[in-house]
């Protein structure tokens, strides 16, 4: 094991490990279609990301993710990398394909066998596995019948939840039923930026719909199968901006808000669609059954909270159905992706949701930031940008705490650089730097800052 520990720690913002309880989670976030690789192996069906990497022009370098980090065979050395960080959990996803290969097919052992093997291991290194269901990542025999629009995939979903969480309950005691149902619904099916690329706010929001159900019943199927399981969804959420005070642009900010936050964090917590969205929308609007919303409102044990950045909204009569748009502040410190860095944000959303629902624990299951890497002659990687983004999130998430957020645990995004989706690999998000040729692993300055802040004081 290298010693990743000696790094001397930069003394602004003053932070320390033991400013947060003892039980915190400290870990990393991950996906599997992002770092798994394997792509044809152990009897894994096609996803809608390998359809959707197929298509010209879909992925900005052109790539895949076939190969990806070669996770599927390198993980005990990924594995080892967040223990030698100091992690006490480690957070993953489910590839849905490698599970179910066929409609109504029985679960596939051989991909079953995979997770039971990295559970082992996150256990065997002192890692609480943190389970996520769905991150994406569906089969495409699903799509090929409608996909999420159609109702019928809330059942095959159940099914690929009871066949995993049967054979991994006994160890994995947290469970994400999502990961950004936003991405899923809107950029899966109203902007197309995401598999499978369809362009239809209506679908989109039987989509969300539909997302929302399969998670409200996943909830008690997962806590039949897993003992003392811990259930939760994971949300991005963005604090809002208004672009001026012209009431024009706060009404759009309150519109832009009712979609990106309230559709999800409303239902799920028992008050229905909001119905500001519900009337400005009322030519989209998804077929809901009687009970659905009861169903949505299921009690969960933690609200996972995915926090990149915040959003200003103007005004857009021009742009259905909403009438907003983003506009782009010039004097904002932004990220090599040109998301805004703005700390104070994730302790504005983290008041916001104490404030105005009901009391939850929260973990923040992804934060982090993409920087255009470089290795060095000497062969570093010097990210300091990105080490200064984790220094000053936690500093906020530790001011938010201060004011009575119930935050529990801390996920970074992510351990390694991946396959960002419809940008390939051209984004690096990783506490180590992946040479996609090669695979060789190199821990960044952030992953040994991050490494001497959590082996501090152990
Ligand atoms: O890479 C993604 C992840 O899959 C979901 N949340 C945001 C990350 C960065 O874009």
């Amino acid at each position: 094991m290298t010693n990743l520990s000696t790094m001397v720690l930069p003394s602004q913002p003053a932070l320390a490990r033991d400013d947060f309880p003892a039980d915190f989670a400290w870990g990393c976030s991950t996906s599997s279609f992002q770092i798994e690789g394997g792509a044809g192996l152990d009897g894994r069906a096609e996803s809608i990301w390998d359809r959707f990497c197929q298509q010209p022009g879909k992925i900005r370098d052109g790539s895949n993710a076939s190969v990806a980090c070669d996770h599927y065979h390198r993980w005990p050395e990924d594995l080892d990398l967040a223990q030698e960080f100091g992690m006490n959990a480690y957070r993953f996803s489910i590839a849905w394909p490698r599970v179910i290969t066929e409609l109504g097919a029985k679960p596939n052992q051989r991909g079953l066998d995979f997770y039971s093997r990295l559970v082992d291991g996150m256990l065997e290194r002192g890692l609480q596995p943190w389970a996520t269901l769905y991150h994406w990542d569906l089969p495409q025999y699903l799509q090929n019948l409608g996909g999420w629009e159609r109702r019928a995939t809330v059942d095959a979903y159940l099914e690929f939840v009871d066949a995993t969480t049967r054979h991994l309950g006994d160890r994995v005691k947290h469970w994400i039923t999502h990961n950004e149902p936003w991405c899923t619904a809107m950029h899966g099916n109203w902007d197309g930026m995401h598999a499978p690329g369809q362009q239809n706010f209506k679908a989109a929001l039987q989509v969300c719909h539909h997302v929302l159900l399969s998670h409200g019943l996943a909830v008690p199927l997962i806590k039949s199968n897993a003992a003392q399981a811990q259930v939760g969804i994971a949300l991005s959420l963005h604090p809002l901006r208004s672009a001026s005070d012209a009431p024009e642009d706060m009404a759009a900010m309150q519109r832009h808000d009712g979609l990106r936050n309230r559709w999800f964090l409303d239902p799920l917590f028992g008050r229905g669609y909001p119905a500001d969205i519900l009337e400005h929308c009322a030519a989209d609007l998804p077929d809901i059954e009687a009970t659905d919303l009861e169903v949505i409102a299921t009690p969960i044990d933690f609200l996972g909270v995915n926090y990149y950045f915040p959003e200003t909204i103007a005004d857009a009569p021009e742009v259905p159905p909403l009438h907003t748009k983003l506009v782009v502040l010039p004097d904002r410190e932004r990220t090599g992706f040109a998301w805004e860095v703005a700390p104070d944000g994730m302790r504005e959303l983290l008041v916001r949701i104490k404030n105005d629902y009901p009391k939850i624990p929260i973990f923040l299951t992804e934060n982090g930031s993409s920087y255009d890497d470089q290795v060095e002659v000497d062969g570093s990687v010097c990210d300091t940008e990105r080490r200064n983004y984790f220094m000053r999130h936690l500093d906020a998430l530790k001011q938010a705490r201060a004011e009575g957020v119930d935050a529990r645990g801390y996920f970074a995004w992510s351990l390694m650089d991946n396959f960002e989706w419809a940008e390939g690999y051209l984004r690096r998000f990783g506490l180590v730097y992946i040479d996609f040729v090669t695979q060789k692993r190199t821990v960044k300055e952030s992953g040994r800052w991050f490494s001497a802040f959590l082996n501090q004081n152990k």
